[in-house]
């Protein structure tokens, strides 16, 4: 990782940026395989899968024999697990759901705002070199919630034309209504478009490569919504003398084994820390299974030296983090001052592990420096907000003159007369 000892504030905006993967030549592909996805349906979703993920697919739609089967298969403390964090999700999100108030802006005048879920909504869950099925909770529990009446799921088979049993059993353990087995960019065209197997959806949802994130760029521009822009995950630790150097480690290590465009940030109190913790990471890295790829990612990371806490908090909410570990005593203080953040932990117990998997919280997030204008994934992603409003034949006599006085000066006499004609009877 490279060191930068408390680097002026006029150089900040440079360190921090995140790489750009030059999309221009990636659209092309990527419309391309989107239009034929919309022009042969089933048929081009069955080509793609043959030739990207070399599995022969008679069937798109996963069978209930399936579902069964992975169930079976499962080791059953993992599915306790999944339970259990299911479970935990479940008790936060469902906070999250709001009944509507009724409001009496004047007298006569009532108003209110509803949310009703968006009808159908499509999750995708990559594949590859590990199956997310956490996501699956991650998404599936807040489209239950907010009441989503067609959820379904796209996810790769491999060669077998297989889905993880995992994947199964999460996606029937939230209420997921049907599983696909299909993948990138083909998934999304498919649940875009709607194809003879596939229903069109309203929304999609879920994290993937390059390919899949420019294909929800793509088809919302036709109108379909998408959870948010995504990047590649990251996670910005703040350590100060009281952080256990193993721990902070441990923590930047676990984002780092993500994928090699994985972003790692460091932010120490101290010089002490910077030599600590690289000696900790060394350690740990040699033991891991993808090691590899963690150390790819640790290569273009960063540690910055910040001696005074006030900059160090700065340069954090500069930066934006996905995932922000304040691993310091007076985290809480610290926690007040963050403004920009996907999700934060706080103090030397909290890693970002149980956030990704199960303490309730959601781990859908953005990334990108998008967590300066942007929210984790919640219910309110699963649902509209529609306003209603009722006016009595007083409440009108009591607003009617406001709106025409308005309507007139803008020169809109229909709109005038629309509550005139109401006065005068
Ligand atoms: N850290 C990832 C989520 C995840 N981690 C899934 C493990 N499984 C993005 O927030
Ligand atoms: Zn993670």
């Amino acid at each position: 990782m490279k060191v930068f000892d408390n680097p002026a504030r006029s150089e900040w905006n440079t360190l921090l940026q995140r790489p750009v993967a030059e999309a221009a030549k990636l659209e092309t592909v990527v419309s391309g395989i989107l239009q034929q996805v919309k022009i042969k349906g089933d048929e081009a979703v069955r080509q793609l899968t043959r030739e990207f993920d070399k599995a022969t697919i008679d069937q798109l739609l996963v069978s209930e024999a399936e579902v069964r089967e992975a169930a079976g298969s499962l080791d059953e403390g993992l599915k306790t697990a999944i339970l259990t964090a299911k479970a935990n999700i479940e008790t936060f999100h469902k906070k999250q759901l709001s009944e509507p108030e009724v409001v009496e802006t004047m007298p006569g005048v009532q108003c209110w705002r509803k949310s009703v879920a968006i009808e159908k909504v499509g999750l995708y869950i990559p594949g590859g070199t590990a199956p997310l099925f956490s996501t699956i909770l991650m998404l599936g529990i807040p489209a239950r919630l907010a009441g989503c009446k067609e959820i379904i799921l796209c996810s790769p088979p491999d060669k077998n034309g297989k889905l993880h049993p995992a994947i199964l059993f999460a996606a029937q353990a939230v209420g997921v209504t049907s599983v696909f087995k299909a993948g990138g960019v083909q998934a999304i065209g498919a649940m875009a478009y709607g194809t003879a197997s596939v229903p069109r959806v309203s929304k999609i949802f879920g994290p993937g490569n390059q390919y899949v994130t420019c294909a929800k760029q793509l088809i919302q521009q036709e109108g379909i919504a998408i959870d948010m822009p995504a990047g590649p995950s990251e996670v910005a630790v703040y350590a100060d003398k009281s952080a256990d150097p193993a721990f902070v480690a441990a923590d930047l290590l676990s984002q780092a084994e993500h994928g090699v465009d994985s972003q790692v940030i460091l932010v120490v109190s101290q010089e002490s820390l910077v030599k600590s913790v690289q000696e900790e990471l060394d350690k740990q890295l040699a033991l891991l299974p993808r090691k590899d790829l963690a150390a790819k990612a640790l290569e273009h990371s960063k540690i910055f030296v910040m001696k005074d806490e006030a900059d160090a908090i700065d340069l954090l909410n500069e930066y934006a983090a996905e995932h922000l570990i304040l691993a310091c005593n007076n985290a809480n203080e610290l926690a007040g001052k963050v403004v920009n953040a996907g999700s934060v932990f706080l103090g030397h117990y909290s890693p970002e592990s149980v956030g990704d998997y199960a303490s309730g919280t959601n781990h859908t997030l953005p990334t990108n420096g998008y967590a300066k204008a942007y929210s984790g994934v919640s219910v309110d992603s699963f649902v509209k907000k529609i306003t209603f409003q009722q006016l009595t034949r007083q409440g009108l006599q009591n607003i009617g003159r406001t709106v025409e006085l308005m309507a007139e000066a803008e020169g809109l006499e229909a709109h005038a007369n629309a509550v005139r004609i109401r006065m005068l009877k």
